[in-house]
């Protein structure tokens, strides 16, 4: 009886995600929402739309990570599974493996997937789409509504991210969502949710970016801010101040902000927003104190407090803004829109990421009109970052991680000797890496900060466009592995498409050897002092990261090899840079990873590095990684770590292990030549038994981070990683 009832539950769920379809383009990737026949007088839609959000019923207490079946199912529907049959059970698993991603590789050549996780996109969108007046399909809302829902923790409240313990940031902005999005005030989870807030002293406390998405809602007074003031982009250039030497995605968010609180943005004042005034605070709207909570911040909130250097910039600045230059400012805030209508042309309107995407958004509807062709444009983006999971709709962390999924799945094929085996899935991979590498330089690149972009590769799409260091590293690595193989019939990525990306790698390196994200550090570490977010680390400006130099050494190693350009330049690099990686190793004999959890991830990288620079594997950094890692290792066979490891900067074990971590440590200590071999099989062991029947891995906790504090999910990771584990154990034993 029981049985049967989940078989007919599983039934419906699948005849409403059926409703949704998944369009790809040259890597842009849409969800679209078709009722189903017979569905066709407002009371039937409602309906549909009621019974569909059942089958969106998701238990976050048993992992708040979406496994992303709504995809997978489509997809494997759409591929039917091939049977594998090899003899030896590693090459079975890897067979298997490969067999089950190629059927979820989308036809112009990568991967799709949830790149959700944060908690402060989507209603950033929610917010902006309000002010704006853009609505939604309904489809969407009641799937948005229905994230937000499944994710409220049992205190009633949300964290920075769906692992995360609640917050006030996280808490503020998905109550005044969830009441945009027609919730009303006496709704038990909206009650739960007020009940949160009142408890934690009210939405003044909101970190400073909360207290921007609320003025700009006119929940909130602009006095409420401290200044965000936009003179600073017409400073000279050599003061490390000017925001032309920020770390790009703080520069390209604080933008819109200075329009925004120059010309003090807001939506008109009207029933729905007096009523939410008087929900979110502890005492009457007209009664707060506006100048005291500029400083406010909710104690359970604060990753990185305010400094006492950025306590007395805010002083001058504040100051500043009572005798402002006029002229000055005309001029600053022409400068400002200018930079804004630059970076949505150079990014056709996908901007560099979810916040700046909303705010730009934001600043064209003030600056040119609700019904400019260029909002449209704006909106037209909207969906690109809309991921539908199990779990609901989430705005996701970028447009995709198309570019980088793909090149991890290049690697993993090549390394695991499988391109002959999987030549579809070879051939779609290298026609990805052909169209998403960029082709050309931005315009007006100098006067906005912008480096060379031409011939390097992005996270996520060619339309994106804004390479990165270690994805055009690791996308030129892929298309010289690749060119490789006579089965690759398109091999378009020659000789004449990778000096560009020679240049942007040697020209980002750093005096101190290390590469960092997108461009060089172009400002002093102190300026970190005057971060001014609270809940994000190391925002200000770029830093070295272990992943990135390693990746670009590997990069740089790989051309080397084969071709002649630049050449002593490239061997001056590869040995700078090691000395970086060495700088870099803690103690221990691990190294911190920035953009994953954790150690493992960054050890990975660290050893990878170390030897495309020429260390033996029987060195001395080399082996003290080796024996970090074996040291890490669980009783059975896994390594696993806590998100925790992050933001402590501290090894937190998961003693059941985690399929991803186990991977990027077997990966490591087979590039050490690590000698306990037992180490490894039991670890090898562990990555087979977790493989499930149709070649999947289980999704586990969450694996990406960035900024030290906020958690971001790859699905992909718990099929590359593990494949290529695999891949690289099975080549080995050769
Ligand atoms: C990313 C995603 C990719 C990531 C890697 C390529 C994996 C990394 O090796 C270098 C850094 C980079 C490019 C990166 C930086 C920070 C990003 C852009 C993100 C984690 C995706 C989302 C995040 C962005 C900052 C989110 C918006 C939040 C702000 C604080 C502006």
């Amino acid at each position: 009886m029981h049985a049967e009832k989940t078989v007919e539950k599983e039934l419906n769920t699948h005849e409403y995600w059926d409703c949704w379809r998944l369009e790809t383009d040259k890597g842009r990737q849409r969800w679209f929402f078709d009722y189903p026949e017979g569905v066709h007088t407002d009371a039937e839609k409602a309906d549909f739309l009621q019974k569909m959000n059942l089958a969106f019923d998701f238990d976050k207490a048993k992992n708040p990570n979406s496994a992303d079946k709504v995809v997978r199912y489509l997809l494997e529907k759409e591929n039917p599974e091939k049977s594998v049959s090899k003899n030896d059970p590693v090459d079975q698993a890897l067979t298997k493996g490969f067999e089950f991603y190629s059927r979820l590789q989308v036809e112009d050549g990568n991967w799709t997937g949830d790149y959700g996780g944060p908690h402060f996109l989507t209603p950033g969108l929610i917010i902006v789409s309000y002010i704006i007046g853009h609505q939604f399909h309904p489809a969407q809302v009641e799937m948005m509504k229905k994230y937000m829902l499944n994710h409220q923790n049992a205190d009633g409240g949300w964290g920075l991210h769906i692992e995360d313990h609640s917050t006030m940031f996280g808490t503020v902005m998905q109550y005044v969502s969830l009441r945009i999005m027609g919730m009303s005030a006496e709704a038990p989870e909206i009650v739960k949710a007020r009940a949160f807030i009142q408890n934690h002293g009210g939405a003044t406390g909101i970190p400073p970016w909360g207290k921007f998405y609320l003025s700009v809602l006119n929940l909130y007074e602009w006095d409420g801010n401290n200044s965000i003031f936009p003179e600073l982009w017409v400073l000279p250039r050599n003061l490390p101040l000017h925001p032309g030497n920020y770390w790009n995605h703080c520069r390209m968010v604080y933008l819109p902000m200075t329009y925004c609180f120059s010309k003090k943005v807001k939506i008109e004042e009207n029933d729905f927003i007096k009523e939410l005034r008087s929900e979110i605070y502890t005492e009457p709207y007209e009664q707060i104190n506006w100048k005291n909570a500029r400083n406010a911040c909710t104690s359970v909130d604060i990753f990185k407090p305010a400094t006492k250097l950025y306590k007395s910039f805010i002083v001058v600045a504040n100051a500043y803004e009572k005798v402002a230059w006029k002229h000055f400012r005309r001029k600053s805030d022409e400068f400002v829109l200018d930079y804004i209508h630059a970076e949505d042309e150079h990014t056709n309107y996908i901007n560099i990421g979810p916040v700046n995407k909303v705010l730009n958004a934001l600043c064209i509807w003030h600056a040119e009109g609700p019904n400019s062709e260029k909002l449209q444009k704006h909106i037209d983006r909207f969906d690109d970052y809309l991921w539908l999971a199990e779990d609901g709709m989430k705005m996701n962390g970028y447009n995709g991680s198309q570019l980088w999924d793909t090149v991890f799945a290049a690697q993993a094929l090549i390394e695991s000797n499988k391109v002959e085996e999987f030549p579809e899935m070879a051939n779609k991979i290298y026609h990805f890496l052909d169209v998403s590498q960029v082709q050309e330089d931005v315009r007006d690149r100098e006067k906005f900060f912008r480096t060379v972009s031409m011939h390097g590769w992005p996270f996520s799409t060619r339309d994106h466009g804004w390479p990165i260091t270690d994805c055009t590293a690791e996308g030129l690595k892929s298309s010289i592995l690749l060119n490789q193989y006579d089965v690759i019939s398109n091999r378009n990525i020659q000789e004449d498409r990778m000096p560009g990306a020679i240049d942007f790698l040697l020209q980002m390196q750093n005096i101190d050897g290390s590469w960092a994200s997108y461009e060089e550090k172009r400002g002093p570490k102190w300026m970190e002092m005057l971060n001014p977010s609270q809940i994000f680390g190391d925002i200000m400006v770029e830093v070295g990261y272990v992943e990135c130099s390693s990746a670009s050494i590997q990069g740089l190693k790989k051309f080397s090899d084969k071709y002649n350009y630049r050449k002593k330049e490239i061997e001056a690099a590869i040995e700078k840079g090691k000395h970086f990686i060495k700088r870099k190793q803690r103690e221990d004999g691990s190294w911190y990873g920035s953009w994953a959890v954790c150690f493992t991830y960054g050890t990975w990288f660290g050893v990878d590095g170390l030897i495309n620079c020429g260390e033996s594997p029987d060195s001395e950094p080399v082996q003290k990684a080796v024996n970090f890692l074996l040291a890490k290792q669980n009783p059975n066979g896994s390594w696993g770590e806590e998100f925790k490891s992050c933001i402590e900067g501290k090894y937190y074990n998961i003693e059941e292990g985690h399929c991803v971590n186990t991977a990027w440590a077997i990966m490591a200590l087979l590039k050490a030549e690590c000698k306990n071999k037992t180490a490894i099989d039991k670890g090898i062991q562990f990555l087979l038994s977790k493989q499930e029947k149709n070649g999947d891995w289980p999704q586990e906790n969450i694996s990406g981070v960035f900024n030290g504090n906020c958690m971001i999910t790859y699905t992909s990771y718990r099929n590359v990683f593990p494949l290529w584990a695999l891949g690289r154990y099975n080549e080995c034993r050769v």
